[in-house]
């Protein structure tokens, strides 16, 4: 088919366009989180709240997605009525993007592809709930995010609740180090475990208000290409009860085990299976949980706006 003008490769919303013509603070979200993390149809009204809280925050939320080739960045309410009811919905990490591009295809962003597509649109602060990272068993199945080497090229900050405690989070830590990516704790010496507070990991740096961690974004820009995570842990009183947390966390990877689950299909699968084994605690959770960092993410934003002008 012969087209006189290319096909747009990036769409920006109207209200993002501005704001970032304007230097106002600007968040970007991931699309797989709502798609792939959380159950239809509850995860629209999570896609609203997320928005919300980055407003709340003092920013302008950009939810990322592919719609028929084209990724856009910031979502209609019919946008995100669509991403949040199509269970034919792909998953698009970094690799999988040029493929839908050239096919028209439509699929949820991850944090790798989320990543890219805001550092590309000149965003500089992204929210999500846990990155991926290195699974259990890794040794033998080699199942790494993507999500680790793209925020190693990356230039943004990430605000998360740590990584997924379906995770090895020390080897997920390690290879983090290795990547050279900044780690920072969010008033914490400990890397957060997602659903629970404290994952039992050390770090090493800690900043105390979105200031500092807008400040240390500032300078890692100034110095070499890569991202600034900040782990945003639940406070003690919301996080899921420990025990509970490590008795369905061993059922749900059994599961996916037994029924020889594999590739990118292992984290929604086991995160599902968490939401039905805990009767929804680890769902209502890792709501929370994004809501935290979405309104941090919005406040980093805020703080670093002056900065980066
Ligand atoms: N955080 C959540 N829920 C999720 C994810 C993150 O609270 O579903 C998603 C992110 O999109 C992340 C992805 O990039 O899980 C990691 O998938 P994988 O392990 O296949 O790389
Ligand atoms: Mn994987």
């Amino acid at each position: 088919m012969y087209r006189d003008t290319p096909p747009p490769s990036v769409q920006l919303s109207p209200e993002v366009t501005d704001a970032l013509d304007a230097g106002l603070p600007v968040v970007a979200l991931e699309s797989t989180l709502l798609a792939h993390g959380l159950p239809r149809p509850d995860n629209r009204a999570a896609a609203d709240e997320v928005e919300a809280a980055v407003r709340a925050g003092g920013a302008v939320p950009a939810t990322i997605a592919v719609l028929d080739g084209v990724p856009h960045v910031g979502l209609t309410p019919a946008q995100l009525d669509r991403v949040c009811a199509d269970p034919e919905l792909a998953k698009l990490g970094v690799r999988d993007l040029p493929v839908a591009a050239a096919f028209g295809l439509s699929g949820a962003t991850t944090v790798s592809s989320t990543a890219l597509l805001a550092a590309g649109a000149g965003i500089t602060v992204f929210a999500t709930g846990g990155l991926g990272g290195v699974h259990r068993q890794s040794a033998e199945t080699f199942d790494e995010s993507a999500d680790l080497v793209a925020l190693a090229r990356t230039s943004l900050v990430v605000v998360c609740a740590g990584v997924k405690s379906i995770l090895d989070v020390p080897a997920t830590l390690e290879r983090l180090e290795s990547l050279s990516v900044t780690v920072l704790g969010y008033r914490t010496r400990t890397f957060p475990g997602f659903y629970v507070a404290d994952s039992g990991s050390p770090l090493d740096w800690s900043v105390d208000d979105a200031a500092q961690a807008a400040a240390v974004f500032a300078a890692r820009r100034a110095l070499v290409p890569g991202a600034v995570v900040v782990a945003n842990p639940l406070p003690a009183e919301e996080q899921l009860d420990p025990a509970l947390h490590d008795r369905v966390i061993a059922g749900a990877l059994a599961a996916a085990e037994a029924e020889g689950v594999r590739g990118k299909a292992v984290t929604p699968f086991v995160l599902d299976h968490l939401h039905r084994a805990s009767e929804g605690a680890t769902l209502a959770v890792n709501v929370r949980l994004v809501l935290r960092n979405a309104e941090l993410a919005g406040r980093i934003a805020a703080a670093l706006a002056p900065q980066i002008a």
